[in-house]
């Protein structure tokens, strides 16, 4: 059986398991991180030098870096189109995984530290404005590119609405002024509609 490590309110966590309920694996989670500890223990360093969760175990089989789970996962138990058969959809599941980790994870986290773990009389509001207007024009980046296809890479979900679904929850629940984008919208409309989506991504924020 499948092993996660790491607790259930990471946003990188969720991934994994937003994925594993989409391919109907049997897994169990183990809540490691946070308030949970245990990820700077030896034991967990030697499976993940890094500290950080999620870390898979599949059999014998160690591996860290939400995305790459998400991707062993969708290759090797998942089929088209989680895992897109056609290379160039792949490659482009791909191109958006990568900027979710490059650009939109991190002012993303910035917004997220700074509205549900930081007190208000501490919050840097500059701070919290630039991380702000940052995620709102990446946002419209991907808002662009969804007026083509009713999810990110095709008319099919794939590893790619894995990866980017979990921001559209928090952008759109946490206090903020948004920006009207219409097919991102939808599309999160659409990804509400799924069971796996709401089990293991739309959980209380903490
Ligand atoms: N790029 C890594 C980032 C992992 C990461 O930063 N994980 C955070 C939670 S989202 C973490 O482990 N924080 C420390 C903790 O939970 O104690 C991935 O996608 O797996």
């Amino acid at each position: 059986m499948l092993r996660v490590l790491g607790r259930a309110n990471s946003i990188n966590v969720q991934k994994v398991m937003w994925c594993c309920a989409e391919l109907e694996l049997e897994v169990e989670r183990v809540d490691i991180g946070g308030p949970f500890g245990g990820n700077r223990e030896p034991e967990y360093l030697e499976k993940n030098p890094n500290g950080l969760v999620p870390t898979l175990e599949d059999g014998d089989f160690v591996l860290w870096e939400s995305h790459s789970i998400v991707r062993y996962l969708a290759g090797t138990y998942g089929a088209d189109p989680w895992f897109p058969a056609d290379g160039r959809r792949r490659a482009l599941d791909s191109q958006w995984m990568d900027w979710v980790l490059s650009a939109l994870h991190p002012p993303m986290t910035a917004i997220y530290w700074a509205l549900v773990r930081t007190p208000p009389e501490d919050r840097d509001a500059e701070a919290l404005g630039a991380a702000r207007d940052k995620v709102a024009a990446l946002l419209a980046i991907l808002d662009a590119r969804l007026a083509a296809t009713a999810y990110v890479t095709g008319d099919q979900p794939s590893m790619a609405d894995i990866a980017l679904g979990g921001y559209p929850y928090r952008w759109y629940t946490l206090p903020l002024e948004r920006p009207a984008l219409k097919n991102l919208e939808a599309w999160y409309g659409r990804l509400k509609e799924r069971p796996a989506y709401r089990d293991n991504v739309m959980l209380p924020l903490t």
